[in-house]
């Protein structure tokens, strides 16, 4: 059945075997209420956020007391990776629980080209899965998979929505890269004062209050710390009538890159004390994590490339799970984590049922959070515009137009050392493998963006 056709109908159908293997073991553990059964999740996703831009991945720039005491309090991942090097397929595969491709979102959703295109009502988000099994949804923030009202965050399962569609705002006028307006309140233009970040914090805290005795699910997609880079005291850099305010350049980025993490850091803090103050910090999941690698004005740590590429610096990115009573504290998990997986882990969680025919890509990590269990072996697939990268336990390939390279991860982290030449057969055997991934996912699907 082709995408566009599959109706949206979240009928009730067990969850699919493809992810079931540890999502069944969510039994009440031993808990009388439902919401034990059933917890609040919190997903926090920053922007452009690299593998070495946060303390407990090394940085020794930028300080994030908050982000790091939710590591040392749960589990943090080593090997995440983001869907995509760059934003808008990240977020089609987060929530959808699926490759980017088979709904067509293979690149950025510009705010000047694409203002009519966007992530086709039909695909299912995780929102209208959650929404069904009676969680409160809200998203606050960025959503950037489509621009016009059409593809408003509202038909597709939030019940809130304040933030911005486009893929970056001016922190303080809230004015898009191409110099329109771009501060929603559902499905309509709402103007706010206020810093982006604050502002994406303000909302998460005051959904979290109103609905604390019902099963939510929030979503904080940050800006921070994508371009423009502003501070909170910095002034605008987009003006109304398209007219040009100050730019920061030089070190003057590094400057604001830093406090735009840092106050995102706060922002982060506050999430967490609200959740506690109310005592709902056993019956919360929260998932940090970056939609991409860093540019250049951010740091990747050890990892070679930034954003738009497809070495590891593109999109090995940070991530933490904290989830208290679940998810043992000071936890580090190297095993191989995409976006994608979020989707089928929330579903296991809230013990929620999937539309009938409806296949993810991704996988439940509920087993692995709270018991260790080894994720089933699987070859992991990321394609971006002229480049591919294919990842079958330490080996990833990466073909780049028509360079090829072979790296063991397992000892060379940088991809630094070439093995095409020395594993002719196993370059071979993964080129196939991609092939016939790339023949499946893109099999009458609509490119859209
Ligand atoms: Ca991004």
């Amino acid at each position: 059945m082709k995408r566009r056709e599959f109706i949206k109908c979240i009928a009730g159908v067990a969850v699919t075997a493809a992810f079931s293997n540890s999502g069944c073991s969510m039994a009440n553990p031993g808990g009388n209420s439902r919401s034990m059964d059933r917890p609040n999740i919190i997903l926090i996703m920053a922007d452009d956020l690299g593998y070495g831009d946060i303390g407990c991945y090394g940085s020794k720039i930028i300080s994030t007391p908050n982000i790091d005491t939710l590591a040392r309090g749960g589990m943090k991942f080593t090997d995440y990776h983001s869907n995509c090097p760059v934003c808008s397929p990240t977020r089609a595969a987060l929530l959808t629980g699926r490759y980017q491709q088979r709904c067509g979102i293979e690149g950025v959703v510009t705010a000047a080209k694409h203002r009519h295109t966007g992530m086709a009502l039909e695909e299912v988000t995780f929102a209208e899965v959650l929404k069904k099994r009676g969680y409160v949804t809200g998203i606050f923030g960025k959503w950037h998979v489509g621009y016009s009202v059409e593809f408003n965050p509202a038909r597709q399962g939030f019940d809130e929505f304040r933030g911005y569609v486009s893929g970056n705002v001016d922190f303080h006028s809230h004015i898009d890269q191409a110099g329109f307006d771009d501060w929603w309140k559902n499905l309509e233009k709402v103007p706010e004062e206020g810093y982006t970040t604050d502002l994406i914090t303000k909302h998460g805290i005051d959904f979290i209050e109103r609905h604390k005795n019902k099963p939510f699910c929030l979503y904080l997609p940050h800006e921070a710390p994508h371009y423009p880079y502003q501070g909170r005291n910095d002034p605008p850099e987009r003006l109304p009538g398209g007219k040009k305010g100050k730019k920061a350049r030089g070190k003057e980025i590094a400057r604001a890159y830093k406090e735009m993490v840092e106050v995102m850091d706060k922002g982060i803090g506050k999430i967490v004390e609200t959740v506690k103050r109310l005592g709902l910090e056993r019956k919360t999941f929260i998932f940090f994590c970056s939609d991409n690698g860093a540019t250049k004005n951010g740091s990747n740590g050890a990892l070679a490339g930034f954003k738009g590429s497809l070495w590891e610096g593109g999109h090995r990115v940070p991530a933490i799970a904290y989830w208290p009573g679940r998810i043992n504290p000071d936890t580090v998990t190297s095993q191989t984590t995409l976006g994608m997986d979020m989707f089928p882990t929330m579903v296991s969680m809230a013990q929620a049922k999937l539309p009938a025919g409806l296949k993810l890509d991704g996988v439940d990590l509920l087993g692995m959070l709270t018991e260790d269990r080894k994720l089933p072996e699987r070859t992991l697939f990321w394609r971006y515009r002229k480049e591919r990268a294919l990842r079958k336990g330490p080996w990833k390939l990466l073909i780049q137009a028509d360079n090829v390279k072979l790296y063991n991860l397992d000892e060379d982290l940088g991809e630094k050392k070439d093995l095409a030449g020395a594993r002719p057969e196993m370059v071979r055997e993964l080129k196939d493998e991609l092939a016939a991934w790339e023949q499946e996912v893109s099999a009458g699907v609509e490119l859209r963006a």
